[in-house]
């Protein structure tokens, strides 16, 4: 697809600690691929959050996000309000390098649909054994239900097209909206790339996932999800995409 528009819609709370780094480079980043407009849109929840002056000093639009429940419902904020043929996410706590947005945006115009960045071929700096363990599992079963072969689906490093984000309704209110993304993109036929990401450790402030909490959350999205594509594929067998190769 032919790109004119990137938002880059990064979620934030309480990250005044880490994002001002993350900012500078991406705008860095930005400067680099001047073939592209670019808007960059920091979803927080509260508007005493201290993330705002620090993200606003950098040149980002903020979004508030008046129903403070989760890094998803953030996001659905965010794509409602963005303008871009190509969204981008990623998290505001220095665990995804900005300056591998080209990466993204290079497999996009080669005709992804959605790119997911892959920590499995990029490698962690931020795992324990719990979050490796829940990541495996939750990819196994997701790669099961759908079909693919994609090995990091949870990460929050992505890119996609509009219609990826917007459009329908967001039930994902929480770190489980990366299940809902991809589903979406499969939904909808879009092909699926992984690139190599390298997710470095959090660079300060506190981490807002729960491994129980949110391992259940994300549960829950791969069966309700993966469970609804398999019903509608037997409705729709006679679709082109869904003949075998
Ligand atoms: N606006 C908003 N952002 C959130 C919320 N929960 C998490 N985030 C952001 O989502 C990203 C990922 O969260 P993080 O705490 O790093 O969890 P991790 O993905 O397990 O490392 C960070 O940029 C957070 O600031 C939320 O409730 N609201
Ligand atoms: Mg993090």
């Amino acid at each position: 697809m032919s790109i004119q528009k990137v938002s880059v819609v990064i979620p934030a709370r309480n990250e005044e600690a880490t994002i001002g780094p993350v900012l500078d480079e991406l705008n860095a980043a930005i400067a680099r691929l001047p073939r592209y407009r670019f808007e960059t849109l920091v979803v927080v929840d509260n508007p005493q959050d201290l993330t705002i002056g620090v993200a606003q000093a950098r040149g980002a639009r903020i979004v508030l996000n008046p129903r403070a429940i989760g890094k998803g419902a953030a996001l659905a904020t965010g794509f409602d309000q963005s303008t871009g043929e190509a969204i981008i996410i990623f998290d505001s706590d220095g665990s995804h390098n900005p300056r591998d947005i080209g990466i993204f945006l290079d497999a996009l115009e080669r005709g992804a649909g959605l790119v997911v960045g892959s920590r499995v071929l990029g490698g962690s700096d931020d795992h324990n054994v719990i979050r490796l363990f829940g990541n495996a599992v939750f990819t196994l079963m997701f790669s099961i239900l759908f079909g693919t072969t994609i090995m990091d689906v949870l990460n929050g490093y992505k890119a996609f097209v509009r219609d990826v984000a917007v459009g329908y309704k967001h039930k994902a209110k929480g770190f489980d909206c990366e299940i809902e993304i991809a589903a979406r993109a499969i939904r909808q036929g879009y092909p699926l790339v992984e690139v190599a990401t390298h997710e470095n450790k959090r660079s300060g402030g506190k981490m807002k996932s729960r491994a129980l909490r949110d391992g259940f959350a994300i549960m829950l999205a791969v069966l309700r999800e993966g469970l609804a594509y398999r019903a509608w594929r037997l409705f729709h067998w006679r679709k082109p995409n869904n003949r075998a190769p």
